[in-house]
């Protein structure tokens, strides 16, 4: 059985979750991280010594950095379906996951969702938000045009590129910030939201990750 270390609101976590049940795999997962701790005992260390959620176990193979995870997990138990067979394809999910991580996320999590959890409203940096939820709308932009010709980013069919990407935009949609209109990513979020896989691992509402004052 596959077991996951984290916990439920983290986003990272979120997106190993949802491959998981698309893949619908058996697993446990095991809380950690956050209000949780555990990540600072010596045992959590020796899985992954940066300390961080989420941690896969595979019957012995221990891996983190959560795009690895969602890769191995759907080569080993998805392949042709989240993980492409053609090469070409099989990079192309590599560009959008790697895009995900080093373009999207930086100003969808720490820029913008940590000033909405982590910072009281009288100390929020509205400038520094401001300037995030634009740079997040420009980089959209692109992920708009690709969207347009396909319900998903590779094509006709759910791969991880999608689980990538789309963990991200249930925050950046529930966050009260402005957005630009982009078409194709409503449509495409709307798709995903209806798929059951999302809605019980990623549609996680993180009113209760606030400090008092945010
Ligand atoms: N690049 C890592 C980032 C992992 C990460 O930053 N995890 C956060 C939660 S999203 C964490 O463990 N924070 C400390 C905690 O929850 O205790 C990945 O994608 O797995």
């Amino acid at each position: 059985m596959l077991k996951i270390w984290g916990r439920k609101t983290s986003v990272n976590v979120q997106k190993v979750m949802w491959a998981v049940a698309e893949l619908g795999e058996a697993h446990q997962r095991i809380e950690a991280g956050g209000p949780f701790g555990k990540t600072d005992t010596p045992e959590f260390g020796a899985m992954n010594p940066n300390r961080l959620v989420p941690v896969l176990d595979d019957r012995g193979f221990v891996l983190w950095e959560s795009n690895s995870i969602v890769r191995y997990l759907a080569a080993t138990y998805g392949a042709d379906s989240l993980a492409p067979a053609d090469p070409h394809a099989a990079a192309r999910a590599d560009q959008w996951m790697d895009w995900s991580l080093t373009t999207l996320y930086p100003d969808v999590i720490p820029g913008l969702f940590v000033q909405f959890v982590r910072v009281t409203a009288s100390d929020r940096n509205i400038a520094l938000v401001d300037n995030h939820a634009k740079r997040a709308g420009a980089n959209l932009a692109i992920l708009d045009a690709q969207l347009s010709a396909n319900p998903f980013i590779l094509g006709d069919a759910l791969t991880v590129a999608d689980i990538a990407v789309g963990t991200l935009l249930y925050r950046y949609y529930t966050m009260p910030i402005a957005r630009p209109a982009l078409p194709h990513v409503e449509a495409y979020y709307k798709r995903l939201a209806a798929r059951k896989a999302y809605q019980d691992h990623v549609m996680i509402d993180w009113q209760s990750m606030k400090i008092p004052g945010a």
